[in-house]
């Protein structure tokens, strides 16, 4: 495995020296965040955010993400040529290096939380999920840190309306259609798709979402077999999903997992949890039976420490400071070593 760590890019406020400093760190995972979604990431922006990795000794082989347009999502006319953007999107990836691209495919929203700074008994604090206060949301006035947020509430509007019309079997179609159209760039530049799991795994304000478990991965598999075609492996979405068996997930399959992004949950509901430290004892995923599982598997790709808690004082950007994601990353460096040594 290759230890990686999310750095948002120059506007990060944590320094790629301080992120170099934590052990085992290969590289980072980052994004070209000042171009509209939809359009090409032009050559000179890759190699000038290439260029900073390099300088700190760090690799930049995964992006994370490389958004995709909603056009491509509703299945719109315009999507033919928004898909072959992101296919000259992914062959100037490879170009310079890039190894794997994380995307997901949830209609307008990433992640949801409803509290972004839930206050532990240690006084440290985590985002939280309560179904009940996501239930009084109004979608139309949501923000979360790492949104690819790029509507005004009018084209909002518009885009809850046109989904309306869309269920989760036209959606799936849309993503194989997305998945067919980019897979060629993907066999050129060598780079691998990882899509990220919806989070949490249920719709969301009525909208579908279709990547939620062992399920998908079957029926992703199945209709797109290229080998390009894979998967983020996120235990803190997956798991909140309470039917999904995650090191059977791991396990099964690890060799079209090529990104791991491994956090811990603490449930407290049907549907409710908080985000917890990196720890199996710290929450209700078994994280050393996931990696374990991985290992035997037979995975090689990225991992990183995702959502760390807010510790030591740190006010980071939520999920994102630097202490807890980099305890999170020393202790997974240890399942590591421990189980691969043990053969797993
Ligand atoms: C949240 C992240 C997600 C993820 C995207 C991938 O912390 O895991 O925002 O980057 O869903 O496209």
């Amino acid at each position: 495995m290759k230890m990686t760590f999310r750095w948002y890019g120059e506007g990060d406020s944590i320094p790629l020296s301080y992120i170099k400093q934590i052990p085992n760190m290969s590289g980072v995972v980052t994004a070209v965040y000042d171009v509209p979604v939809g359009e090409v990431w032009p050559i000179e922006k890759i190699e000038r955010l290439k260029k900073l990795c390099d300088g700190a000794g760090l690799q930049m082989e995964v992006i994370e993400s490389v958004p995709v347009h909603e056009d491509i999502k509703l299945g719109k006319p315009s999507r033919d040529r928004l898909i072959r953007n992101y296919a000259a999107t992914i062959r100037n990836l490879g170009k310079v290096g890039v190894k794997c691209i994380c995307y997901n495919f949830m209609p307008v929203f990433d992640w949801l939380r409803t509290d972004l700074k839930t206050v532990a008994k240690d006084g440290s604090n985590s985002l939280s999920y309560s179904h009940e206060t996501l239930l009084r949301l109004d979608p139309k006035n949501l923000h979360l840190p790492g949104w690819d947020e790029s509507y005004t509430t009018e084209e909002l509007n518009g885009l809850l309306e046109q989904y309306r019309h869309i269920g989760h079997e036209q959606l799936f179609e849309n993503l194989v259609y997305f998945l067919n159209g980019i897979m060629p760039a993907c066999d050129e530049a060598g780079i691998d798709m990882a899509i990220h799991p919806d989070d949490p795994p249920w719709d969301m304000f009525g909208l579908p979402r279709i990547i939620t478990g062992a399920k998908s991965y079957d029926k992703m598999i199945q209709a797109v077999p290229n080998k390009h075609n894979g998967f983020t492996f996120c235990t803190g979405s997956l798991g909140a999903g309470r039917d999904n068996d995650l090191p059977a997930m791991a396990q099964k399959y690890a060799d079209r997992i090529y990104f791991a992004h491994i956090r811990q949950l603490k449930y407290c509901g049907d549907k409710d949890f908080t985000e917890a430290g990196h720890l199996t004892a710290a929450g209700d995923l078994d994280i050393y039976g996931i990696v374990r599982a991985l290992v035997s598997g037979g995975f090689h790709g990225y991992v990183r420490p995702d959502h760390g808690r807010n510790i030591w004082g740190e006010d980071g950007k939520p999920g994102y400071g630097l202490y807890d994601r980099a305890l999170g990353a020393a202790y997974i460096n240890g399942l590591f070593e421990a189980t691969e040594r043990d053969g797993a």
